[in-house]
């Protein structure tokens, strides 16, 4: 049998990055491993959701009143199983979970990563098979290596991020994840199960066509909001619309979109919710860290979300990001109309 050297499974990606650190202690590759893992087993239930019983509510609520999918608890055991088993990382805050989790045992105490992530984001979405994902973002931690891990570790703003992905269960499944150095996407081949790099060196385009946001929120956002949607749908001296309106509802597959085609996600905050839907810390900052180091923006509409000091695990934000001239559009808008 022929060997396809043009392929390269993300392990192999992983290692060959490394090699150009000579001091690199590869924690960070065997952590993507990890996450990778984890990332194939949620994989092989959610193609399996449509056909056995583990689709559906679990009867629970999660700590942000929403109903809890089945899925999502498997997804979450799965990520914090590997993440505790594995060698590199000292503690976890999932969505999934009320509180941040220390691991402290003698392995995980010696590890120089915390994790944030979100297991199964756009659940809502599961009954109905359309892409849904899965959210990291990973910090090396300020406190002492040999000790447990602390509140100081997980509470620090998305700037730190070391590495950050995504995990999109879609059409195909694809693994991107992005460290300083760049951004880069793999594909699952499902026939040798591996993830396989399909996607180098992720550009996102400085402009783009789309525009992804709730309508049906349209009354509640405010004025710089309402007026730059408007902009969105025709052309204007501050806009190059009209654009294409494409929202799904799943915030993997709606920023997946926008990074490889170019375009601008935004969940704003409402009269009844000020500060959104999404959550900082495994929603935002992962997507932010992801979309800067691709060549694009991300905001609350104030501030750049990586530098927002965050105080508590759940806390949430608006969220406009997106290509670097259409950010630059909403910012010309918005700044005049607060
Ligand atoms: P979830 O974490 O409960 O799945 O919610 C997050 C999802 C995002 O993926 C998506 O962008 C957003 O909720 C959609 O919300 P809405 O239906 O209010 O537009
Ligand atoms: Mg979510």
């Amino acid at each position: 049998m022929n060997v396809n050297r043009a392929v390269l499974t993300l392990d192999e990606f992983t290692l060959q990055q490394l090699r150009q650190f000579p001091t690199a202690t590869g924690e960070l590759s065997r952590l993507l491993r990890d996450l990778a893992l984890a990332a194939k087993r949620v994989n092989v239930e959610v193609n399996k959701a449509g056909l056995v019983d583990i689709l559906g509510d679990d009867g629970s609520v999660n700590v942000q009143g929403e109903e809890v999918k089945k899925l999502d608890v498997f997804a979450n055991n799965q990520f914090v199983g590997v993440l505790k088993h594995g060698i590199s990382c000292a503690g976890i805050g999932s969505e999934e979970l009320d509180d941040f989790v220390v691991f402290d045992d003698e392995i995980s105490n010696n590890s120089k990563y915390v994790v944030h992530f979100d297991p199964l984001d756009g659940s809502g979405n599961i009954d109905v098979n359309v892409s849904i994902g899965t959210i990291f973002g990973v910090y090396r931690r300020v406190s002492e290596i040999g000790k447990p891990c602390t509140k100081e570790d997980f509470l620090q703003p998305g700037k730190n991020q070391v590495a950050a992905g995504y995990v999109i269960y879609g059409s195909s499944t694809m693994f991107v994840y992005a460290t300083r150095r760049g951004v880069n996407g793999f594909t699952l081949d499902p026939s040798i199960g591996e993830f396989t790099l399909s996607f180098p060196n992720i550009i996102c385009p400085p402009t783009g066509k789309f525009y992804s946001v709730n309508h049906g929120n349209f009354f509640q956002y405010n004025e710089g909001v309402r007026k730059y949607i408007d902009g969105c749908q025709r052309k204007t001296e501050a806009t190059g619309g009209p654009y294409t309106q494409r929202y799904i509802g799943s915030m993997v597959a709606d920023v997946h979109r926008n990074l490889m085609k170019g375009g601008i996600f935004m969940y704003p905050g409402t009269t009844d919710k000020p500060t959104g839907k999404l959550r900082l810390l495994y929603e935002a900052n992962p997507f932010a860290f992801i979309l800067e180091v691709a060549g694009g923006v991300a905001t609350d509409g104030t501030q750049r979300i990586l530098d927002i000091e965050p105080t508590s695990l759940h806390q949430r934000t608006p969220l406009f990001i997106g290509s670097k001239m259409m950010m630059e559009e909403l910012e010309s808008i918005t700044s005049v109309n607060k």
